[in-house]
């Protein structure tokens, strides 16, 4: 296998069309015969994660296991596309941290969340009827140093092909 194993993490808010994103670059890869994995915070929730609500120390084991299982996707070789709000910059930087430098790529996907509002839960949030929902009444740290950033362009989530145009990789130096 010649292929180099790495993370990209995606982090952004509920809505913001993480998995939507994450999902095409796992297409996209595989049409460049890239092996690759993608780990979706909301699936998770239904298996390994099953046991974990949205406290803010659940959701740091949450984003500790989710690190943990795409790091040893990167350790086989695999390009291990993971897709969670992943909130605390601190728990971000936790999964930064277990990889080695250059191989944990940040991505910040944004777009009009609450006003998109796929699922109806930001009009639940702002009811009250859920408790510490992100952006809402519970912290979103954005990134301060990630490695791609890419804001909604008319509404429409960019596909990779778009996003590599976008030429906003800012892979780190130092
Ligand atoms: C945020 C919540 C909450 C609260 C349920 N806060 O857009 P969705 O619905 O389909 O995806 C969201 C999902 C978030 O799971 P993550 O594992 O990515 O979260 S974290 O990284 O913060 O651990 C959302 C739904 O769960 N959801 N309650 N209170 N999102």
């Amino acid at each position: 296998l010649n292929q180099k194993g790495c993370v990209v993490w995606i982090t952004g808010l509920s809505g913001s069309g993480k998995s939507t994103l994450a999902c095409s670059l796992g297409r996209e890869l595989h049409s460049r015969g890239k092996l690759s994995y993608v780990l979706d915070g909301d699936n998770l929730r239904h298996g390994i994660n099953k046991d974990l609500g949205f406290k803010p120390e659940d959701r740091t084991e949450n984003i500790r296991r989710t690190g943990e299982v795409a790091k040893l996707f990167a350790d086989a070789g695999l390009i291990c596309v993971a897709s969670l709000i992943s909130p605390y910059r601190r728990d971000r930087d936790a999964c930064r941290a277990m990889l080695s430098d250059g191989n944990f790529i940040e991505e910040r996907f944004y777009l009009l969340c609450e006003e998109r509002d796929p699922k109806g839960l930001y009009k639940l949030a702002r009811s009250g009827k859920i408790k510490g929902f992100t952006g809402i009444d519970d912290p979103y740290e954005p990134p301060l140093n990630c490695e791609i950033e890419i804001k909604q362009e008319n509404g429409v989530c960019p596909t990779p092909t778009v996003m590599a145009g976008q030429k906003q990789l800012r892979r780190k130096t130092t």
